[in-house]
C-alpha cells in the first residue's frame, strides 16, 4: 500500500488491519480502490476518491448518502432475515465522526464496507437478470417512498433537466472550441428533431402533475449488485440520490437492460431494443414500485425510456464538443461513440414504442 493511501485509511474507523489496496473497476467519475484486510474475520472495504470537480458540495452529498443509507438500514432491519450490511451500502466514519476525509492536497475520500460475494455486470445476459435489476431499483424506490424528497440536498442541481442540458448543448455547439461541430451534423439534427417531445416530463412536473420523489438518478444495471444466487441484493452508487421523477429511474434502468450492446458500442448494427428484456426489467420494477405510483407517473414511464438515452446522448455529445472534460474517456472520440450508441438505441426503441405502454399497463398491480 502506498504511504499516501495508508495515511488516508488511518483516518477511518476500520476493523482489523488494512492490507493491500488495489484499484477497483468502477464508473466514469471517481477513483475506487478495494482494501483488503489482513485480520481474520474482518471486512474488506471500498475506498473512493470523490471527484470534487463534478460534486462541488461534498458535505451535502455525504449527508444525503448518510441519510438514505440510515433509512434503508432501518427499514431492512425491521424485516427478519434481512442482512443490512449486504443489502445497503454502509458508510464508514472517520475517527472524528465525519463521513469523509479531506487530505492535505484537497482531495475528498470516503470509505464503504465492501459487500462480499456480490457481482455486477455491465451488460445484462438473461431476462432473469433484467428482472432482478428492475426489482432492485423498484425496491430501492419503495423503501425510500416515505422519506420526504425535500429532506435531501439537490447536490447536482438540474441533473436531469433536459431543457437546461439542451441549452448548454446549443451554447457549446455554437462556441465549437475544438472544431468538432462539423463532424456531428447528423447527431445535431437527431437531437433537434426530438427536443420538443423530450420536455414533457419536466412540464408535467412544473404543473404539479408529477410528484418529486427520492430517486437514484443513475439506475444503470451495473449499479445493482446481485448475490451468489443472482438475486437482487443491493443498489450502489448513491451520489446522485436526490429529488427527481420516477420516469428517469425507470428509463435509465431500461436503457441499460433492454439495450443489446454496451453503452459505448462502436458497431451500431449490434445495437437493438430487446422487448423481452424490457418486459422482464419493467416487471421487476413494477412489482416493487407499482403500487406507489400515481396514474400520471405510470403514464410517464414510456417517455422516461426515451428521455434517458436522449439525455445521455446529449451529455456525451456536449462533452465531446467541449473537449472531453467531464467523463473519463479511454480513447479520442469515445464520447462521440457513446452518443452515437445512445441515439442508435433510441432509434431502435422508437420502432416498437407503442407496444411499451401496453406492456407497462399489463404489469401494474
Ligand atoms: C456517470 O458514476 P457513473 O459512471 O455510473 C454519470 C451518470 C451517467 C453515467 C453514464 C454524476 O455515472 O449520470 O448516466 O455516467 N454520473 C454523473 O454511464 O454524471
Ligand atoms: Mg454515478
Amino acid at each position: 500500500m502506498s504511504l499516501h493511501l495508508g495515511k488516508i485509511l488511518a483516518q477511518f474507523v476500520i476493523r482489523g488491519d488494512a492490507g493491500a489496496v488495489v484499484p477497483f473497476v468502477s464508473g466514469h467519475i471517481h477513483d475506487t480502490y478495494r482494501v483488503r484486510n489482513t485480520a481474520p474475520g474482518c471486512p474488506e472495504y471500498l475506498l473512493q476518491r470523490i471527484n470534487h470537480h463534478i460534486f462541488r458540495q461534498i458535505p451535502q452529498l455525504m449527508e444525503n448518502i448518510g441519510r438514505v443509507t440510515a433509512h434503508l438500514r432501518q427499514k431492512l432491519m425491521a424485516v427478519p432475515g434481512n442482512d443490512p450490511d449486504r443489502q445497503t451500502l454502509t458508510v464508514i466514519y472517520t475517527l472524528d465522526g465525519s463521513s469523509f476525509h479531506r487530505d492535505p492536497d484537497g482531495n475528498f475520500w470516503r470509505l464503504y464496507l465492501l459487500i462480499p460475494g456480490a457481482k455486477s455486470y455491465d451488460l445484462v445476459r438473461t431476462p432473469a437478470q433484467a428482472y432482478q435489476g428492475g426489482k432492485a431499483f423498484g425496491r430501492f424506490g419503495a423503501l425510500l417512498a416515505d422519506l420526504p424528497a425535500a429532506e435531501l440536498h439537490e447536490t447536482l442541481p438540474h441533473f436531469h433537466d433536459i431543457e437546461r442540458r439542451l441549452r448548454i448543448f446549443a451554447a457549446v455547439l455554437a462556441a465549437d472550441s475544438r472544431g468538432r461541430a462539423r463532424e456531428i451534423a447528423p447527431e445535431v439534427a437527431f437531437v433537434n428533431r426530438r427536443a420538443g417531445e423530450m420536455t414533457a416530463i419536466l412540464q408535467l412536473g412544473r404543473e404539479g402533475k408529477l410528484p418529486l420523489r427520492i430517486t437514484h438518478n443513475d439506475t444503470k444495471f451495473n449499479n445493482v449488485l446481485l448475490d451468489e444466487h443472482e438475486q437482487a441484493l443491493c443498489v450502489v452508487d448513491l451520489d446522485t440520490v436526490m429529488p427527481g421523477y420516477v420516469a428517469c429511474d425507470f428509463g435509465d434502468s431500461i436503457r441499460t437492460t433492454a439495450c443489446t450492446a454496451a453503452e459505448d458500442e462502436a458497431d451500431l448494427s449490434r445495437i437493438d431494443f430487446d422487448t423481452g428484456m424490457f418486459e422482464a426489467c419493467a416487471r421487476g420494477y413494477l412489482e416493487e414500485m407499482g403500487s406507489f405510483l400515481t396514474p400520471a407517473e405510470v403514464a410517464s414511464l414510456p417517455l422516461g425510456c426515451k428521455l434517458m438515452p436522449y439525455l445521455m446522448g446529449v451529455r456525451f455529445l456536449t462533452d465531446y464538443l467541449d473537449g472531453d472534460t467531464y467523463y473519463k474517456t479511454a480513447f479520442p472520440g469515445h464520447n462521440l461513440q457513446r452518443a452515437r450508441a445512445q441515439f442508435a438505441y433510441l432509434s431502435r426503441m422508437e420502432k416498437v414504442y407503442p407496444g411499451l405502454r401496453r406492456i407497462i399497463h399489463s404489469l401494474i398491480p
